[in-house]
């Protein structure tokens, strides 16, 4: 059975110590949850740390702890505890959180901290090698580990690797600021499938390695040397039946089986008439929002005295990293900013809002979530935000109204919350005012159609889809690996070829027979390539095609005297063997007048651009643009020749970092065609090295022999890597035993 490891900063488990007695508490969190079902499928070890120092631990209960965690399908990598100040503390959570979130201004650029970090990127790297056999599929999540994928794939390319982010990916003038953003960008390529909670991540990722690496981008597969990489997008769910089960469990709970924060919560509704809850739940982090939304409630009480009295906030904050000294801060803010409240608008009846600094067990979450009626969520950069989730899925009546922040990842899937912009602290408030007269209809509609979309993708949904892809992912990867003509496959390609008897051999010139140079002196072919066309030529068995995109001059002046067809102009023109030049099709340019104006505003507009006319095509090169810039300029001009494209018979290619028009009908796969029409070849075989060829590879009968130089996804069958390998090829071709 095909195995599937997780590895993640922290172990789905707690260590609980009592009198040195150690006991496993299992997680609960989303990510365990959505683990356990793709568990079922697949078998594998949960790779992390078990949470503690484990220098604050003997050998031996490091080791009986170990033992457990095993029991339980789980390796330990430990961390002492300076690695957790400069691992976990440091780099985590005092570089990469704050700059991911948008906190330039908090980020701690520290190498010490970074050294840390591949240190013990290296160590969960290690472990998973330990722990992995060929073909295994392993599973990274989250931003303590972004350089574990490379490490894995450098030692064991057959290893696929899917890696998750919970956390946003900033914008590449964001993330450009970090040192360190080439190795973790690096790192993170080692991955197989790169997954986001949304698009937006997705994209700025994409356009990161495009800026800083230049890999080849198309839509969102990047080329990475000799892999393909996929970049996708998929919003974490929530186990949606736990949570709506249990809140229809304590909804009809018996009186004396309610728990006390349900009896105070439902006291509460008994001495205020008319009283409203407002809810947030949250981890003490400066991404959440806490004092933006302690700001709006403030100005919501100023603005709607009639609710003053009457609406009670419940913030439920649990603890977080508080030895990181921003947290501290955001404490101190948010006592300060709860006791003004309460201060200004308590009575002795009544208090504004009720501050919880500690967690709760699920059972009271789940009650805080059922009794509420609004969920006021405002974070200022979140990931996902699942609490908002959980909210909804509580929300049995489907009564309740959701304000979401619009820089939550949720906000994506819960258009019918109320959205607002946390730093809008009157739009904020008014969403309060609006979300607590709303009336029960439209509360209802707005929550059914939330609940429907959560229940149907729902944490395991997220698990299952990530898992399909990377099992996609992983045969594209191995198709375009199996392509590859390795020493062996070239000896079985050759040996059919020696067997058969009638060959027609189309050959591209530049990229394939010689590398692509401006300077036409450079570009020449040089005395060992005469030397390979004199050999294949001299065997009456071939017939040889050279197919260019030059001209018939230049071809003319390389090729006069040889034994072979030629086609220039991208098939526009063609000279069979002992025959004179003459033309493929009605060709024309008298369209280009109509045309150039166009590209040369797209010239002036798109720095870096420019023009190339050839005989019967115009080309606008963009290679030198800004690659963005290029990318959306090269739709605007693909849409605004549409109708001109139309009207005149001319086609537009789409091409490498290029657009090229020109007259239709025309293409190297057209050309080859004219050599193939009525005649019995036994071998046919193709070598191209750019998007042309791609023409000439879809004409070609399905069992030619394609080959296709590069890296660049192919239609062609075979791939080779360099004009090196091509000569290789040719050579062993001729070579008589
Ligand atoms: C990161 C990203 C992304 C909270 N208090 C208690 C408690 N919780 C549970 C909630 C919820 C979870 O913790 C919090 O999840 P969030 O998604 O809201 O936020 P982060 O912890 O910052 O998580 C985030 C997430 O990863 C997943 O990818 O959504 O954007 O920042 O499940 O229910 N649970 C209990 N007691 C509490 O007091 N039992």
């Amino acid at each position: 059975m095909k195995k599937l490891h997780i590895v993640s900063n922290r172990l789905p488990f707690s260590i609980e110590e009592e009198d040195r007695k150690f006991s496993l508490t299992p997680s609960v969190g989303g990510l365990a949850t959505g683990m356990k079902s793709v568990y079922k499928d697949f078998e594998g070890r949960w790779i992390g740390w078990p949470g503690i120092a484990n220098d604050k631990y003997s050998k031996q209960d490091a080791k009986k702890i170990e033992g457990m965690l095993q029991k339980e399908g789980c390796e330990s990598v430990w961390l002492n505890s300076d690695e957790i100040e400069t691992f976990y503390e440091g780099f985590c959570n005092r570089t990469i959180w704050p700059l991911f979130h948008y906190f330039s201004q908090y980020v701690d650029y520290n190498q010490e901290f970074w050294e840390s970090y591949v240190e013990v990127n290296r160590r969960f790297a290690d472990k998973t090698l330990e722990v992995v056999e060929d073909g295994d599929f392993v599973w990274v999540h989250d931003y303590q580990l972004m350089l574990v994928p490379h490490m894995i794939k450098a030692e064991r390319p057959n290893i696929t690797i899917g890696y998750f982010l919970h956390i946003p990916f900033p914008s590449y003038e964001v993330f450009r600021i970090l040192p360190w953003r080439n190795e973790l960008l690096n790192g993170l390529l080692g991955a197989d499938l790169i997954g986001f909670h949304t698009y937006d991540y997705e994209r700025h990722f994409l356009s990161s390695v495009r800026r800083l690496f230049g890999h080849d981008i198309k839509f969102n597969r990047i080329n990475v040397d000799e892999r393909i990489v996929v970049a996708d997008a998929f919003p974490m769910g929530i186990d949606y039946d736990k949570f709506h089960n249990a809140a229809l469990e304590t909804v009809g709970k018996p009186a004396k089986k309610k728990s006390e924060v349900h009896r105070s919560l439902e006291q509460y509704f008994s001495l205020v008439t008319d009283g409203k809850l407002l809810l947030s739940i949250d981890r003490l982090d400066y991404s959440k929002g806490i004092p933006h939304r302690l700001r709006a409630f403030e100005r919501f009480l100023e603005k709607y005295p009639q609710y003053q009295n009457k609406v009670t906030l419940v913030m439920l904050s649990v603890p977080s990293r508080d030895s990181v000294p921003q947290y501290q801060q955001l404490k101190s803010e948010v006592d300060e900013l709860v006791g003004r409240i309460n201060g200004l608008y308590g009575s002795v009846n009544n208090v504004p809002v009720w501050y919880f600094y500690r967690s709760m067990p699920f059972e009271n979450l789940v009650e805080l979530y059922t009794m509420s009626d609004v969920a006021l969520l405002t974070p200022v950069r979140d990931g996902m935000n699942l609490v908002a989730k959980e909210y909804v899925a509580c929300r049995t009546s489907q009564t309740g109204v959701l304000i979401l922040s619009e820089m939550a990842g949720a906000v994506k899937e819960m258009g019918e919350s109320l959205v607002i912009n946390p730093n809008n602290v009157n739009q904020v408030a008014d969403a309060i005012h609006q979300a607590l007269e709303m009336p029960l209809e439209e509360q209802k509609a707005r929550m059914t159609v939330m609940q429907d979309r959560l229940k149907r993708f729902d944490v395991f949904e997220w698990a299952g889809q990530f898992v399909a892809s990377l099992t996609r992912v992983d045969k594209i990867q191995k198709d375009f690996l199996s392509r590859k003509v390795t020493t062996s496959l070239r000896e079985k390609l050759i040996e059919t070829f020696k067997k058969s008897h009638n060959r027609a051999i189309f050959l591209d010139y530049d990229g394939i027979l010689s590398l692509f140079n401006q300077n036409l002196k450079e570009a020449s072919p040089d005395e060992a390539l005469y030397k390979i066309l004199e050999a294949l030529t001299l065997d009456e068995r071939n017939e040889v095609t050279l197919i260019s995109g030059r001209d018939k001059e230049i071809l003319n002046e390389w090729f006069d005297g040889y034994d072979v067809n030629l086609v220039a102009d991208q098939g526009v023109w063609m000279r069979r063997r002992g025959s004179g030049w003459e033309m493929l099709t009605n060709a024309t340019n008298d369209w280009m007048p109509m045309v150039r104006p166009i590209l040369d505003s797209y010239v002036l507009r798109t720095p870096g651009t420019y023009i190339e006319e050839k005989n019967y095509s115009l080309v606008w090169h963009y290679r030198n643009a800004e690659a963005e810039l290029g990318e959306l300029r090269s739709n605007e001009l693909r849409d605004e020749l549409t109708n001109m494209v139309a009207n005149h018979n001319l086609e537009i290619m789409d091409g490498n970092e290029l657009v090229e028009v020109k007259t239709g009908g025309i293409n190297k796969g057209v050309a080859a065609n004219r050599f193939l029409l009525n005649r019995n070849f036994d071998y046919i075989m193709a070598m191209g090295d750019d998007w042309t060829d791609e023409y000439l590879f879809r004409e070609m009968p399905p069992e030619a022999v394609t080959i296709r130089v590069g890296i660049k996804p192919t239609q062609a069958s075979y791939r080779l890597e360099t004009v090196e390998d091509v000569r290789k090829f040719l050579e062993a071709m001729v070579k008589t035993k």
